[in-house]
């Protein structure tokens, strides 16, 4: 299984791993330090990623919008000033496959026209523009389900069948993508744990990533660090290195078992690919 990315492929066989690189000022917990006075620290981006390459990234995913529960909208502007300057920076300086976090068509025609080779929308093209946007790239996209917007989506979570409406609005965002031109085969789904999920509706989604798998679209999954793991294992979010591990080899087995293919979105690139080698070793 190889997912063609612009000018590079993406050997999907085994899982991939998505290096998160977070150039939000306001992150905490990671990303936070790449900014100084409102800045991109260039050599602290460099030395990031460089690491994150050697440690086993298979591609970096730079975004400039804060998604997490309670995050405030930022501006089109406010998200190309933060994600620019670091895609040319990374374009310039390393051979890896780039992905864009946006939801933004302003943002993914200007990173594409930087390097970036994939999009990864939380929104799945849901904005005006978007899909047109993406079409016209003629690049990956992966698609995200999430309920309501970050700033309010885990106040009231509900479904009545999580799996059944998760998996019905990913078929209904891959038949538009279809209709506007994206081949079938640059789409990814994303079930988008934690995205207006409790922790009942993430397991249920999570023991359902076979059948999501059976669409034959790779599949990105993104538990690291989330709540999820710090309600499994009661852990802050400094303390989920072992849950999110193990989370992603079940990902794995689960997807690979059901004849698909994956991306794992991952903080610990280092830990998260020794568990996939071991992993893979027993197969
Ligand atoms: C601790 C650390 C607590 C991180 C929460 C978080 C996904 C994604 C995000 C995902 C795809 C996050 C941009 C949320 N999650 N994109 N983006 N799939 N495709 N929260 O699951 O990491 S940001």
């Amino acid at each position: 299984m190889q997912l063609k990315c612009g000018t590079k492929t993406l050997d999907l066989s085994s899982p991939a791993i998505m290096a998160v690189l977070n150039v939000t000022p306001d992150s905490f917990s990671d990303g936070g330090q790449l900014f100084s006075n409102q800045l991109v620290d260039k050599d602290r981006v460099l030395a990031t990623v460089e690491a994150m390459i050697n440690d086993g990234a298979d591609i970096i995913d730079v975004g400039g919008e804060s998604t997490r529960p309670g995050a405030e909208p930022v501006s089109v502007q406010q998200e190309l000033d933060r994600v620019m300057p670091v895609l040319e920076l990374l374009s310039a300086n390393f051979d890896s496959i780039f992905s864009v976090d946006t939801s933004t068509p302003e943002v993914m025609q200007q990173a594409a026209e930087s390097g970036a080779h994939l999009i990864n929308d939380v929104r799945a093209l849901q904005r005006p523009e978007a899909l047109e946007t993406v079409s016209r790239l003629d690049l990956p996209v992966c698609l995200m389900h999430m309920q309501n917007q970050p700033k309010t989506m885990q106040q009231q979570p509900g479904y009545k069948d999580v799996v059944a409406e998760v998996t019905e609005f990913l078929r209904q965002r891959k038949l538009l993508c279809i209709d506007a031109g994206i081949k079938s085969e640059q789409i990814l789904l994303d079930p988008g744990f934690g995205f207006g999920k409790t922790l009942e509706h993430n397991l249920s989604l999570f023991a359902a990533l076979p059948e999501l798998a059976a669409y034959k679209h790779p599949i990105v999954v993104g538990v690291s660090r989330k709540s999820m793991i710090g309600q499994i294992i009661n852990t802050e979010v400094n303390d989920r290195l072992i849950g999110s591990v193990t989370m992603a080899v079940l990902a794995a087995q689960k997807i690979y078992r059901a004849g698909g293919s994956m991306i794992l979105r991952v903080h610990d690139v280092k830990e998260t690919r020794q568990a996939i080698q071991v992993w893979q070793a027993t197969k």
